[in-house]
């Protein structure tokens, strides 16, 4: 293999429109903040990515950061183990989380996704793993009982097997109307899964849970405070509903802490948090070795990659965060996630759009 060096990287915000607003019971998410990064390498390849960063708060600084690692990574191989422990020991005091880990899992992404063009390869084939249809499941917000209802009977159709809606209204009664109306208009033979993004004490979300076996929900996702691993445990131990979590683990050092005090039945991992490839790597052998179903957290274009060849591969979730500035080359269908056969994850700007939602 040539020896490919990293030349640089170019870092754009934008703030692109959402099909729908991700709103939760914790907060909204109106638009989606991405920071696009291209890997410049001293081989005809440019890896591409992007990273989320929730809020346009955080939009310039995750920018800047990046901006700030390009002398960091110019000059190095395009060696994404090395450059991780490049970075896990340059960020030692500071500590390789929050936005530090945005910006570098950003960079870890775009090297992989450059390592796999130099080699002509999707990227699930660069890693060992054949590009497969992945099942995937629609993922919808709290949107209220007439839109939960109204994208529920439209996913269905579409053909998916499962279906996401958030809860924690203000009421049990409401959370109940919305799950009762949703099954109503699926029918059984659609999973339906709930998430409390948070929202609820340990007892009330073991209240509401019981409520929820109830109705033959397939998880219930971060029903506490997402650092409360313990929580989650007692949770788990007092409801016979499987306890879904780890969109908010901030490396696999977090996801390994909850998973030793038996925080959760199932796992989602977020590709940008957990440490990007190099981190979902390591978070699919501890999924593995904890015999834990390992879902994605959306991040879907590079999700697929990843879950493809994670051993306890469960669920893709479909949330399109990055759709109006990326060729759609993922597809759905029949509740499956298509890859698109090019070299790389298929991140692929729509430099008009990208020009469009500049920040
Ligand atoms: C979620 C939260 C914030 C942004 C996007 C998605 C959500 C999920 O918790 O599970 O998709
Ligand atoms: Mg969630």
């Amino acid at each position: 293999m040539t020896d490919i060096r990293i030349k640089g990287l170019r870092a754009r915000a934008v703030n692109v429109p959402l099909e729908y607003p991700v709103k939760t019971a914790v907060g909204t998410v109106a638009t989606s903040p991405l920071v696009l990064i291209d890997l410049y390498t001293d081989a005809d390849v440019v890896g591409t990515a992007y990273v989320f960063t929730y809020t346009p708060l955080a939009l310039k600084p995750v920018q800047r950061m990046l901006e700030e690692l390009a002398p960091v990574i110019e000059g190095q191989p395009l060696a994404p183990f090395h450059i991780d422990q490049l970075f896990q020991s340059k960020f030692r005091l500071i500590g390789n989380t929050g936005i530090v880990k945005i910006a570098t899992a950003g960079i870890d992404m775009a090297i992989w996704d450059a390592k796999a063009k130099a080699a002509k390869l999707p990227l699930v084939e660069l890693l060992g793993g054949v590009a497969k249809p992945l099942p995937s499941y629609d993922s919808h917000s709290m949107d209220g009982v007439e839109l939960a209802t109204q994208r529920a009977k439209r996913a269905a159709e579409q053909g998916y097997s499962a279906i996401k809606t958030k809860i924690g209204y203000a009421t049990l009664a409401e959370d109940l109307e919305v799950v009762r109306s949703i099954r109503n208009a699926v029918g059984d033979d659609v999973q339906i899964m709930v998430d409390f993004n948070q929202s609820q004490t340990v007892p009330e979300a073991i209240r509401r849970g019981r409520a929820l076996e109830q109705e033959g929900v397939a998880w219930i996702e971060e029903p506490t405070v997402q650092y409360d691993y313990k929580g989650h445990a007692r949770v788990r131990e007092a409801l016979n509903v499987p306890i879904q979590m780890g969109e908010n683990w901030f490396g696999p050092e977090e996801m390994s802490l909850a998973l030793s005090v038996g925080a959760c039945d199932l796992a989602m991992v977020d590709l940008m948090k957990i440490g990007g490839v190099t981190g979902w790597l390591r978070a699919s052998a501890l999924a593995d070795d904890a015999r834990t179903p390992l879902s994605s957290h959306i991040f879907q274009e590079f999700s697929a990659h990843v879950l493809a060849v994670s051993p306890t591969c469960h669920w893709l979730e479909r949330m399109d965060m990055a759709g109006p500035v990326l060729e759609p080359l993922l597809k759905f269908k029949d509740g499956n996630a298509h890859f698109g056969d090019v070299p790389g994850a298929g991140i692929v700007w729509r430099e008009k759009e990208v020009e469009r939602y500049k920040v």
